[in-house]
């Protein structure tokens, strides 16, 4: 794999680095991205599933979908490309790792802090009364879970089109990102605002950004630097990197 003079030299040396990972880091450990071929929404459309709409018309069906992606979930691990971003974290003195994967594989890979822009699976909430559970609340064909508390309906913690990110979360997404030297953007389409917005953010600001996908996305010909493969092949080799001229802080 080759890369630039200037991205080895700040793998060597920056201390300000902000991450933003896709479906596509994920896709290694056997979870479909949304927009591939085999994608999880080939099937159906996103606005069958995910907005609070396509909730309401047919909370079952919507389920049915987070459940399974919860048992596909449940069954995966995280992969090298998740395990190089914990060692990168636990290198940089500043290290921001943005997701829009609501899969949970970061945390589970051992990554000390992750900013969930888009909310996370294995929390649900009431929509009447807003009691939240972290319980696995998987459901039963044809059925949606309710509320123990007052018999509402539950849902996924997670952020559908139309619904506003967590702003605090957003914020601090976005204040890395101008604050950074390297940004990597890794396994996204970057056709989800704002979280699409991170890397342009970034660039404008004046950070070096490198993509890391399969392949072309909207986002390529605004980054400084594409690096063409697979995320759990690519990122451990720029840890290594990384790695080379520092040295490795033990998990805190
Ligand atoms: C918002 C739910 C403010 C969680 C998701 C009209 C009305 C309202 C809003 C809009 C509008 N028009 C546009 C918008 C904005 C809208 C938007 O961006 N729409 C797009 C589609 C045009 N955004 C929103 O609505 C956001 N909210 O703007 O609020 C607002 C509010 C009201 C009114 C106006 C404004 C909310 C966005 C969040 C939506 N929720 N999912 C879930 O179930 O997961 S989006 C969904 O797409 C996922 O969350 C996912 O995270 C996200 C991005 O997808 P990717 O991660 O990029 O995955 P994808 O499959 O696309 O790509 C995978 C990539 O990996 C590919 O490039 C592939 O090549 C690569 N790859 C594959 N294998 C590998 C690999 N790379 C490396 N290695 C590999 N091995
Ligand atoms: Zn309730």
């Amino acid at each position: 794999m080759t890369i630039s003079a200037r991205l080895e030299a700040l793998l060597k040396a920056t201390d300000s680095v902000c991450v933003l990972t896709g479906a596509g880091i994920s896709a290694e450990s056997g979870i479909p991205t949304f927009r591939g071929p085999e994608g999880l929404w080939a099937r159906f459309k996103p606005e069958e599933l995910a907005s609070f709409d396509a909730f309401i018309r047919n909370p079952a069906l919507v389920w049915e979908w987070y459940t399974y992606r919860k048992t596909v979930m449940h069954q995966a691990q995280p992969n090298p490309g998740h395990h190089a971003l914990v060692r990168m974290e636990r290198l940089v003195r500043e290290f921001t790792l943005v997701t829009q994967n609501v899969d949970n594989l970061h945390a589970r890979a051992g990554a000390a802090k992750v900013l969930e822009l888009h909310g996370n699976i294995e929390r649900s909430y009431c929509i009447e009364c807003r009691e939240f559970t972290s319980e696995i609340v998987l459901a039963t064909p044809g059925q949606a879970p309710t509320c123990s508390a007052c018999g509402g309906l539950l849902r996924p913690d997670v952020v559908w089109f139309g619904e506003v990110l967590p702003q605090l979360v957003l914020q601090e997404a976005f204040r890395a990102s101008e604050r950074c030297e390297l940004f990597l953007t890794i396994g996204t389409s970057g056709l989800v605002y704002p979280a699409a917005g991170l890397p342009l953010r970034a660039r404008e600001c004046g950070a070096y950004v490198v993509e890391v996908n399969t392949e072309p996305t909207e986002l390529s010909h605004r980054c400084s630097e594409t690096l063409h493969g697979k995320a759990g092949e690519i990122l451990p080799h720029l840890a290594d990197m990384m790695s080379a001229s520092r040295k490795e802080q033990p998990s805190s």
